[in-house]
């Protein structure tokens, strides 16, 4: 069965010193780099926000960073301004091995939608598009890691088992952002919806 390496936003916004530094989002590069050379295909995710994006806690007057606002599509966290489309913050960090990448799939590009999924916008009805890839390549198990846990692994991974998809966590290659308790609710989501974690 062939297998997909789905690496969700190893970028410098969400390791040490980023603008939405996720602790120890560092440490797990080396490691994916060496998963990659088991997987079928290697899948590079990529979060990618036009500067001034709804989900910049600066975007809204009256809310600061880690703030819950209401969007018309549900509840949405407000974070600091990060992962703007050609800034350094955006780029993969410099370890990760992105000549192993088959293809890299960008989210977050619509300014009025998060995209924390790399399936589905956070309406959670507007494909990427990825589904349609990993289908057509003939991929049906997935492994996921990255950044962070508790966010855009955690939907991703959520999504993906919806779908229908064999998803695997590699728990030891990601790290969690652990706001008012996401990660045990991410941990619980995701054995809720049949993903298995490792
Ligand atoms: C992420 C918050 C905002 C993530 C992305 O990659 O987990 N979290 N944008
Ligand atoms: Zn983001």
């Amino acid at each position: 069965m062939a297998h997909a390496l789905i690496v969700i936003d190893v970028q410098n916004d969400f390791c040490p010193n980023g603008a939405l530094a996720v602790s120890g989002g560092d440490e797990i590069v080396s490691g994916i780099n060496a998963l990659m050379t088991k997987a079928d295909a290697v899948v590079l995710t990529q979060d990618w926000h036009p500067a001034g994006h709804s989900s910049f806690a600066s975007s809204h007057a009256d809310k600061g960073p880690y703030e819950l606002t209401m969007m018309p599509y549900g509840e949405q966290v407000l974070w600091p301004n990060h992962c703007v489309q050609g800034t350094d913050g955006a780029l993969f960090h410099a370890v990760l091995n992105q000549n192993h990448a088959d293809m890299i799939i960008r989210k977050g590009y619509n300014p009025l939608i998060d995209s924390y999924s790399a399936f589905f916008e956070n309406d959670q009805k507007t494909p990427t598009g990825l589904e349609g890839y990993l289908r057509t390549r003939g991929i049906s198990k997935l492994v996921m890691v990255g950044l962070a846990t508790d966010f855009c692994v955690n939907f991703s991974a959520v999504d993906a088992a919806k779908l229908g998809f064999d998803v695997t966590v590699n728990m030891d290659l990601c790290r969690a952002i652990d706001m008012d308790g996401s990660l045990d609710a991410a941990i619980a989501g995701m054995k809720a919806a049949g993903v298995t974690l490792a």
